[in-house]
């Protein structure tokens, strides 16, 4: 050592000077450093808002400012939304930690989530500062928003309602969290072909970036399916364990939509889990050739979060969909247990650290999840163990159908999770123990109640584990709950009778109301003089007052002409069909296509007025009110007979709308690609909407609650929410027509001993009668749809076809009289205070999580904080940038190729 020579004494000397100075540059205050840095908040004043909006186009996408379009600035934009939100979402999860406050956790297989950057700049109060921000640039806000794609990760109400939840959470400042899947293809894209056959396309929804979904790479889970359960002796209890090997695994990755509430710094997160191999590629197999077999693993796991299954109020019996469930909430609840151990709490503070809500049975796996994890990672006993996951637990029922209702085959679940199969029926024979010890007549009531049913396979009632693991079940409306607890699970509710609640359904009315209907919006802000009722609906009730005074009616009917003629010039430009918009009833029905929702009554009553129309003299008919009945909806790719009735609708269309005789005084327009977005343009142009399912079986509705708000009457049977809106809103301002549920079972029943087609109306028969002989296509096509009619007809069209005709006249009767049909309107509108989302989520608040608001203090001012801000860092040269995007955004606005292609990628079918 001492042997050192004078040249290696020099060098070791010089790299000893340069390891300092290299460290010069570590320092210490890292962290207070980059919080200076970025923080405290962005500016967002419009000027600060164009610098950001330039930042994003050169440094995030990156574009140019020579090749600017309104993509590009589109995503620009909504990048610097981002980030606002960013900021928010990290103060909310600090300050939610540090009060330790209990979060609401809605796992949720579906999210239905729409548009997102109008609801966020709306939600951010920041309308205002993007419009100007935007102008500047050459850009309306309008055609901003209109860039973006709904991402469609559901299928209907149950996906929706979930948003709505998620949109109220933030907005009253509940600490709560969105579990759900990232799909890489949303629900199928739908067109109609000339046959008026629907045709699916996948939705590639994530070809283009999706600038609100963030991937989380810091939360990646790994999850296990297959292989075998050791047991063992627990060498301090002396007791038997078990311990679950699976034989693959695959890894849960994080994605973060950020969540702003309205009016509110309190941002929540909705995450969704996508599934990654934890083996790229088998560089064995590729070395030696095989390289198929090489990303075999890859895509195997890729597969699971691939698609979502387009199935509404109907049972996808699929392997893969059991994965898709087990992998949901396996991934969420280690991330809740890790969140719960980061905070130094113990497991057995799980559920005053969390309620975790099953949205419907898809996430029921939940319960032996936490069981097998209580009991075989955490080592708690079964009591313990029951205990916890039971207080943990709650659950919603959204429908009563039995196709719906989810029974999975012992067999594939022993196969795909052996562990959890072996508890379901330890809970099973737990369950069932204890009931025999407290009932004497226990014998038959044993089989029923038991979570595995013997029949032809053994199947396990998802529906009935989620019960007898949750310690709150609620239905969605109160007809439904009654159901439910009279009918379906009548035997659970006698053992468990405060168990059973009611939670009606409600909607955002930020969403359904402010952003869909500005006009409507400002009306009633200026009205009552206030803008509180966007975050509590009930000041709409002071709108009754005004509801006799012809001036308001006035501007109401001036609103609602105005969003019709908005919605006529879609249906100009989408279909090339051309209605009038003065004095034109537009009636619409929109909805999953369903037996039970019966659009199928819908359009053989357009049938049958056509005929009607047909028959009259042509003077009369010319003096008929007009009337537009629309329908959109989506049927399963797998539902043949809603296919059918999609086809029908179609051919009836193309007849009506053509035959010179009926000209404009009825039309039928089927709108394809129902969505989100054409929810929002449909709703405030609507006069009256339909909703017409046979009673019993709807279990809420939540788009009738949409139109009420938004000043459509509604034309409907007894059913789920219809009944409370018409408690509400009182029952002289809806439609209402049919027999109650009650009655429906009677019906059936004389339908099946005398034929349904003895017991029908004449004029349905008579509109039978021209399917039947070829005025709408081939009869083969319909076939199977008119046996079921004439036959049993399960859903009792035949028996409610004139009442609902001669509902139908009385809209129209109605419409003829202004003042009668405004004061309707308005009224309805007034009465719908309690329809909003807010009130439900107090509701499961107070009744089921035992959640509390925890807002955020309010930042007083940003001049307070003296902020500095990512754009201010940008030199003087952004200035001079701006200068030219302007010069280029008149050559831009000429230049559509770039928005062409774009539409022709959107409605390519990539695959
Ligand atoms: C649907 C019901 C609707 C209800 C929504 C939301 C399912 C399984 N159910 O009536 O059909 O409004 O849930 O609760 O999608």
């Amino acid at each position: 050592m001492n042997n050192l020579t004078e040249k290696q004494k020099k060098i070791n000397k010089l790299i000893e000077e340069m390891e300092k100075e290299s460290n010069k540059y570590k320092l210490k205050k890292k962290h207070s450093l980059i919080k200076d840095l970025v923080s405290p908040y962005l500016s967002s004043d419009y000027k600060h808002l164009q610098k950001n909006i330039a930042y994003h186009l050169e440094y995030t996408l990156p574009q140019t400012t020579r090749n600017l379009n309104l993509f590009g600035t589109y995503l620009a934009t909504s990048y610097t939304v981002r980030d606002r939100l960013l900021q928010l979402s990290h103060d909310t999860q600090k300050y939610y930690t540090e009060k330790k406050v209990k979060t609401a956790c809605y796992i949720s297989i579906e999210y239905l989530m729409g548009r997102f950057l109008q609801n966020a700049v709306l939600n951010l109060n920041l309308e205002e500062e993007y419009g100007e921000a935007l102008a500047g640039l050459g850009y309306g806000l309008e055609d901003i928003y209109d860039q973006e794609q709904d991402p469609a990760l559901g299928n209907g109400g149950l996906g929706r309602l979930a948003a709505c939840f998620l949109d109220t959470l933030a907005t009253h400042n509940y600490p709560a969290w969105g579990y759900g899947l990232r799909y890489n293809y949303g629900l199928f894209k739908q067109s109609v072909d000339v046959e008026g056959d629907q045709v699916e396309k996948t939705d590639v929804w994530l070809q283009f970036p999706y600038p609100f979904m963030i991937e989380n790479h810091f939360i990646r889970i790994p999850i296990g399916f297959y292989g075998s359960i050791e047991t063992y002796v627990d060498q301090k209890t002396k007791g038997t364990r078990f311990k679950w090997h699976p034989s693959e695994y695959v890894i849960a990755q994080a994605n973060d939509i950020l969540i702003p509430g309205y009016g509110t710094d309190n941002t929540n997160t909705l995450r969704l889990w996508s599934c990654r191999p934890i083996q790229e590629l088998d560089f064995k197999k590729f070395s030696l050739g095989d390289f198929k077999g090489a990303s075999e693993k890859r895509l195997n796991a890729e597969n699971i979060t691939n698609v979502l299954y387009p199935n509404d109020n109907e049972m996808a019996g699929k392997e893969l969909r059991f994965k898709q469930q087990y992998f949901l909430v396996a991934a969420t609840l280690q991330d809740i247990i890790r969140r719960l151990k980061e905070q130094k709490r113990t497991i057995y503070e799980l559920p005053d650290f969390a309620a975790v809500q099953l949205n419907d049975t898809h996430p029921t796996l939940a319960i032996p999840e936490l069981l097998r994890v209580l009991l075989d990672e955490e080592m708690l006993t079964w009591d313990e163990a029951w205990d916890i996951t039971q207080r943990t637990f709650s659950y919603t029922n959204h429908t009563i159908l039995p196709e719906a209702l989810e029974r999975w085959p012992v067999k594939l679940i022993s196969h795909l999770l052996p562990r959890h199969m072996q508890l379901i029926e330890a809970i099973n024979w737990k369950f069932l123990e204890n009931f025999s010890e407290n009932n004497k007549e226990s014998g038959k009531l044993r089989k029923k109640l038991s979570l595995i049913e013997n029949s032809r396979d053994t199947l396990v009632r998802m529906a009935w584990l989620a019960i007898v693991g949750s310690h709150k079940v609620n239905g969605v409306s109160d007809i439904h709950t009654n159901i439910l607890k009279d009918k379906v699970f009548k035997d659970f509710h006698k053992i468990y009778p405060k168990k059973f609640i009611n939670v009606t359904n409600g909607v955002t009315p930020r969403r359904w109301l402010h952003a869909c209907n500005p006009k409507l919006s400002e009306l009633i802000t200026a009205t009552l003089n206030s803008n509180e009722w966007i975050y509590d609906l009930t000041h709409l009730s002071k709108l009754r007052e005004h509801a006799d005074n012809e001036e308001f009616q006035l501007k109401w009917a001036a609103i609602k002409l105005f969003n019709k003629k908005k919605l006529q010039k879609y249906v100009k430009r989408e279909l090339k069909i051309d209605i009038g918009y003065k004095d034109v009833v537009y009636d619409i029905q929109i909805k999953r296509i369903h037996e039970y929702k019966r659009q199928l009554m819908n359009i053989i009553g357009s049938i049958s007025y056509y005929s009607d129309l047909l028959k009259m003299d042509p003077k009369k008919r010319k003096e008929m009110p007009k009337r537009v009945s629309f329908i959109a909806g989506k049927a399963a790719p797998g539902y043949f007979v809603a296919k059918k009735i999609i086809k029908l609708i179609n051919c009836v269309s193309k007849v009506i709308n053509t035959d010179p005789e009926i000209g404009d005084v009825f039309k039928v327009i089927y709108l394809p690609n129902y969505s989100v977005t054409l929810a929002e343009l449909l709703i405030p142009a609507t006069d009256v909407s339909e909703h017409i399912s046979t009673p019993g079986t709807e279990a809420s509705g939540t788009s009738n609650m949409k139109f009420v708000l938004n000043g459509g009457l509604i034309l409907g049977t007894l059913d789920g929410a219809n009944l409370e809106i018409m408690k509400n809103s009182g029952e002289e301002n809806v439609f209402a027509f049919g027999i109650t549920k009650e009655k429906v079972d009677q019906v059936k029943q004389n339908n099946i001993e005398k034929g349904a087609y003895n017991l029908m109306d004449e004029k349905m028969k008579n509109a039978i009668n021209l399917i039947e002989n070829g005025t709408f296509g081939n009869i083969e096509n319909y076939q199977g749809l008119i046996e079921e009619l004439k036959g049993v007809d399960r859903y009792i069209l035949g028996h409610d076809f004139a009442p609902y005709m001669e509902a139908m006249d009385r809209v129209m009767q109605t419409y003829q009289k202004p003042q009668k049909w405004w004061k309707m309107s308005i009224l309805g509108c007034a009465g719908s205070g309690w329809l909003s989302s807010d009130r439900t989520i107090k509701e499961y608040a107070e009744n089921i999580w035992e959640i509390k608001p925890c807002p955020l203090p309010k930042i007083e001012s940003e001049k307070q904080l003296g902020f500095t801000d990512l754009s201010s860092q940008l030199d003087k040269r952004t200035e001079n940038k701006l200068q030219i995007i302007k010069k280029n955004i008149e050559v831009q606005k000429e230049n559509e190729k770039f928005r062409r292609v774009y539409k022709i990628m959107q409605n390519d079918d990539l695959n």
